[in-house]
């Protein structure tokens, strides 16, 4: 079983000091050791962004994918050897701008991976233009007088895409985090947790003093679905004054892989008969 110094790399990862991804870092690596996950059969997938980065810092397999496509590549790993565990890690502008149709599609088909969005509410790594979880009325390099166009909901667009696990977290409380991470992996489906992040260089508005304002921990049965719409508007309804995290919602239904009925054995033999015709 690995330690969570095993997932550790030499490099140093290359984020502004003080960047929301180290805390979300820190948070997967902790909760990889606290399910006692191996560093051989688990895949951290990305796209592209500053937080694309983070499979280069972990030691597990990882995969940086094309911009917003980070679901398909996900799918693709778990479908081909369901015994892995696949957690996809990507942007707010890579997964709901670039990556949006496969954002929505993916809760409907519910594979067996978990997926945290780094949600900074900007596009850091091209130098802060408006992303779509831009709040409105922020002044940003592409709306320098402030944007004009009601921000993207994440959350309850996972809700009215047929989501069974969704869950909100703040990257600067790493005790809750690793807690979503950690019930994310374990739920079995499609689990979306959407991680507050603060971009220090380039959002001066949702920074960690305004996080630990506004968020606060839900304690409402997850397993209620009009509950669990309420608390997913709250933060729209609200102007983000409140904004509940945890566990929003979850159910249980069958899995993409049980659906289609995916298994290694198929795919190795598939591999193995291209190779043969290849030769
Ligand atoms: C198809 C495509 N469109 C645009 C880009 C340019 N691009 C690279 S990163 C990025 C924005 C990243 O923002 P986000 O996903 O929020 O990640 P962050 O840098 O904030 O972590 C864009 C637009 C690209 N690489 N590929
Ligand atoms: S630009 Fe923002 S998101 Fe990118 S590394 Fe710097 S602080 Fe982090
Ligand atoms: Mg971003």
């Amino acid at each position: 079983m690995a330690g969570i110094l095993d997932f550790n790399v030499p490099e140093k990862p290359q984020w502004c000091p003080g960047c929301g991804d180290f805390g979300i870092l820190a948070g997967v690596k902790k909760a990889f050791a606290e399910l006692g996950l191996e560093t051989h059969n688990t895949v951290v997938v990305s796209g592209i962004g500053c937080g694309g980065k983070i499979p280069h810092y972990i030691r597990t397999y990882g995969y940086e994918g094309l911009h917003g496509r980070l679901l398909p590549l996900a799918i693709g790993i778990k479908l081909a050897n369901p015994d892995l565990t696949v957690v996809g890690i990507g942007g707010d502008g890579d997964g709901i701008a670039e990556g949006g149709n496969h954002f929505h599609h993916t809760f409907r088909y519910n594979p067996d991976i978990a997926y945290f969005l780094q949600d900074n509410q900007v596009y850091g790594l091209t130098t802060g233009q408006t992303s779509p979880t831009s709040h409105k009325g922020m002044r940003t390099k592409t709306n320098p007088d402030g944007v004009k166009i009601p921000e993207a909901k994440p959350v309850p667009l996972a809700l009215a895409s047929g989501a069974t696990f969704v869950a909100t977290t703040f990257s600067g409380n790493l005790k809750h985090m690793v807690e979503m991470f950690r019930l994310a992996i374990q739920h079995k489906g499609f689990a979306f947790v959407d991680v507050y992040q603060p971009c220090v260089t380039w959002n001066n508005i949702n920074t960690y003093e305004y996080w630990s304002k506004h968020g606060y921990i839900t304690d409402h049965d997850p397993t209620d679905f009009k509950k669990a719409l309420e608390k997913a508007y709250e933060p729209y309804f609200t102007n983000w004054e409140k904004v509940p995290l945890g566990v929003i919602y979850k159910y249980e239904r069958n899995t993409m892989e049980e659906e289609i009925g995916a298994n290694k054995e198929e795919t190795i033999r598939d591999i193995e008969e291209d190779l043969k015709e290849l030769m």
